[in-house]
């Protein structure tokens, strides 16, 4: 029996790129092995299999683009006959829920051939993490990225009209307009061009003249060919460091950033944590400094709460959060990603040491869903572990602050009548002037400073 793997919910997604396929034709699958990696502007997702079995025939190549529904591969099965749909659900949820199978008959398949993937019936159960599997950058780098990857289009440019996916309509309408749609990236199944691509396509470049015509345009730094300095090789990014730096640009370009810093006394907590070192041993979890510095944060935004708001209508309004979500980068080999720990004031210093090494893991691993990457009130970079006296972290828009965290040292403290070495941990806050003003910040991480000099205000 052949069973067709199709693309499971991936949160929404369209038209997510292959960018990585880890079997072939031939080659023997068992359940839940990863079968193709799909990147989408927020996220990259594994997908795993749902059966075991022979591949015979690869349904995907990298670059295409794909939805929920499409077919990835057919397996030959060694079932006698096709699941009942009851048994389906069943295996589905013990082994791996995320996947949609469509089993065939011999004859069903030359006519399944014919048939557009969108058209094949298909049964999606809800995604889990250990089907969606996620790298992913800041959790501003989401919603508002407008179309498709740069590598779509370096890839367009290798095709001809007749190799875009779109409809008559969509051609008809671009003929008119003299766009080319090689130019155009498609948001719809598959790639497809669909108007509304065509309508952004056309703002954006409104937009894009109109910046010139007024001066306002940031000018393009220019291609430059390094071969003619010396040898060089050519790696091709990942969408997710493409997508961060797309973001990057647009907190940079959009946000009035300004950095304040400040030193936290850190002695008295190092010499808790250290204390408790053996305990977190025995409770099988580890004791950074980062679970506490989480928690004075939800403190200090509790108090702070417009340092936890973001910019609404246009600027007009600010939205207050009365939850607190706190995001943290984690620095992966793929990229960098931030896991929101969620409810941060209403957890225990155990409890979010639990978690952060348990998203820390998942980030890297690619386990994260889309889920776990939403929602944060504020970010923390924790550059800690790492080195390094400072720095100043971009804004995680919309969020208008972000606390970054450098390395922890001795340092001579005057304490009125002589130096003591104490443990200092830098703290840097940048934060949006649009909405926070240097008072704001100043009174704020004053406060958070504090907080973590003598971590028991934090139960005041
Ligand atoms: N000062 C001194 N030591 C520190 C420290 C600090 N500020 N923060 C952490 N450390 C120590 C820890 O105690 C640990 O030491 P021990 O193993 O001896 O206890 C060691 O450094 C490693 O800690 P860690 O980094 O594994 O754990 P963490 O809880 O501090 O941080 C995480 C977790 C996920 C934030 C971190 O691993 C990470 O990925 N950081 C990078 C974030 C990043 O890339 N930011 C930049 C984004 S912008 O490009």
């Amino acid at each position: 029996m052949s069973v067709t793997v199709i693309v499971p919910d991936i949160g929404g997604a369209e038209g997510a790129e292959v960018v990585e396929i880890f079997v072939a034709v031939g080659d023997v699958i068992e359940v839940e092995q990863s079968l193709i990696v799909v990147e989408s502007d927020k996220a990259s997702m594994e997908i795993p299999a749902t059966v075991a079995g022979k591949v015979i025939e690869l349904r995907v190549a990298l670059g295409d683009a794909l939805s929920e529904g499409d077919a990835v591969l057919v397996v030959e099965t060694e079932a006698a006959e096709a699941p009942s749909e009851d048994e389906a659900n069943s295996a589905d949820e013990s082994a791996n829920p995320a996947v949609a199978v469509e089993t065939h008959s011999a004859e069903g398949a030359a006519k399944e051939e014919s048939q557009d993937a969108s058209d094949v019936a298909s049964k999606t159960l809800e995604p889990t993490d250990t089907q969606t599997v996620v790298e992913q950058s800041a959790s501003a780098i989401s919603s508002s990225v407008p179309s498709g990857p740069a590598a779509s289009k370096n890839a367009a440019q290798t095709k001809t009209d007749a190799d875009v996916y779109a409809g008559p309509a969509v051609r008809k309408l671009a003929r008119e307009f003299g766009i080319d749609l090689l130019e155009v990236v498609g948001s719809g199944r598959r790639g497809r061009i669909l108007k509304e691509d065509l309508q952004a396509f056309t703002r954006e470049n409104l937009r894009k003249s109109s910046n010139a015509a007024t001066g306002t345009a940031v000018p393009l730094v220019p291609e430059v060919d390094f071969s003619q300095f010396g040898e060089v090789t050519i790696e091709q990014r990942s969408r997710l460091d493409q997508m961060t730096a797309t973001n990057m640009s647009r907190s940079w370009l959009n946000v009035p950033h300004v950095t304040q810093f400040e030193g936290a006394d850190i002695t008295d907590l190092e010499d808790f944590r250290k204390s408790m070192k053996q305990e977190a041993e025995r409770l099988g979890n580890k004791l950074t400094p980062m679970p506490f510095v989480l928690k004075a944060c939800a403190v200090a935004l509790a108090a702070h709460p417009k340092m936890k708001s973001s910019l609404a209508a246009a600027g007009k309004e600010l939205v207050y959060k009365q939850y607190c979500h706190i995001g943290m980068a984690v620095d992966t080999p793929a990229g960098l990603v931030v896991p929101v720990i969620r409810d941060v004031d209403k957890k225990g210093i155990w409890q979010l040491a639990e978690e952060i090494r348990d998203m820390a893991g998942r980030a890297r691993e690619k386990k994260l869903t889309p889920a776990q990457m939403q929602g944060g009130v504020f970010t923390i970079s924790s550059l800690g572990g790492i080195g390094g006296e400072g720095f100043t972290p971009i804004v995680n828009t919309p969020e208008v602050a972000i606390l970054g965290l450098s390395r922890a040292e001795i340092k001579p403290v005057w304490d009125g009548e002589s130096f003591q070495p104490r443990q200092v941990l830098p703290l840097s806050l940048s934060y949006d002037h649009r909405v926070v003003n240097g008072g704001d910040a100043g009174r704020f991480l004053t406060d958070l400073a504090a907080l973590l000099s003598d971590v028991r205000r934090i139960i005041l």
